[in-house]
């Protein structure tokens, strides 16, 4: 791998899970609240051409990923694999990494190979993969079959999850208390800060809402960190008052996805990108 071509790029990586545990009824898996997401450096080799040059023939109609963890899902068991159709899998930005950050892969994130595939959610970037084979008819293993899809009961075949949406997160201002994470504030103007991104298109507006998404205001939306990177976002919170506030975000990206003030609810909880709501108190 490393004699091959080398690039180096930013890519923003969430789980399709984030968000989940905010959901009523919870789903069972893990407990993400918004913690699920980031970005880092990545340095690879660019897929395509090793597709190339092992010559993918008529009828491949997917490009199935598989990693070298092994063990039992719904009774069934299985490695853990994941599939592309050929067409993505063939852009040019899908990338076998074997560097983060500068640093060999470290085991926890797929020592030492693992496929990054920008705009996609976390389930796509298979780790410690072991092979790649050209497939000529759709994938039906457990992670892509039963698991990452958005269903609205366990019968539900429901539909493939896919590329991130529309996400914005707020660095919570101010300090916290500590075990309740209620954040506390002094009056005056405080400068609210986060992260926003989406795997569709490019993010294009953050507004911030002070009144728990009654009303909102554009924020100023920074550089992305590359094509495939989140964006900074920064608002000026002026003339602050004491008392209790709920701050959200809410991103829109170029092709028209807006986060929703009001989470979706599915089964599994995947995909789910509401608003982020920060309860704060301004002190007197
Ligand atoms: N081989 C393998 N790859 C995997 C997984 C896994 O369980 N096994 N989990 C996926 C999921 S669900 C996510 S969100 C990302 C997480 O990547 P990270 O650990 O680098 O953050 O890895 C993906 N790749
Ligand atoms: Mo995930």
């Amino acid at each position: 791998m490393r004699e091959r071509a080398r690039i180096t790029f930013a890519c923003t990586l969430e789980c399709a899970g984030n968000g989940r545990a905010r959901l009523s009824p919870r789903p069972i898996s893990q407990p993400w609240l918004e913690e699920a997401v980031g970005t880092a450096e990545w340095t690879g080799t660019p897929l395509r051409p090793l597709l190339e040059e092992a010559q993918v023939e008529d009828g491949a109609v997917e490009v199935l990923f598989s990693g070298l963890d092994r063990g039992i899902q719904g009774g069934i068991e299985h490695s853990y694999e994941r599939s592309l159709p050929l067409d993505e899998a063939m852009r040019s930005e899908v990338v076998l990494a074997y560097e983060m950050n500068g640093q060999p892969l470290p085991p926890q994130h797929g020592f030492p190979l693992r496929v990054v595939v920008p705009g996609w959610y976390g389930m796509t970037h298979v780790k410690w993969l072991d092979r790649i084979t050209v497939l000529t008819e759709p994938f039906q293993g457990y992670q892509q079959a039963l698991q990452y899809r958005q269903k609205q009961s366990e019968d539900d075949p429901g539909v493939p999850v896919t590329r991130m949406l529309p996400r914005s997160l707020m660095i919570p201002p101010g300090i916290p208390d500590f075990p309740a994470r209620q954040r506390f504030l002094e009056p005056g103007s405080s400068m609210l800060e986060g992260r926003a991104w989406s795997g569709w298109a490019p993010v294009v507006l953050v507004e911030v809402s002070v009144d728990g998404g009654h009303s909102w205001q554009d924020s100023e939306l920074g550089e992305a960190v590359g094509e495939y990177g989140w964006a900074r976002w920064t608002f000026h919170w002026e003339d602050v008052r004491p008392g209790e506030y709920e701050l959200c975000s809410r991103a829109t990206d170029a092709a028209g996805n807006v986060q929703p003030v009001e989470p979706e609810w599915n089964y599994l909880g995947h995909g789910n990108n509401p608003v982020q709501r920060v309860p704060v108190t301004v002190r007197a």
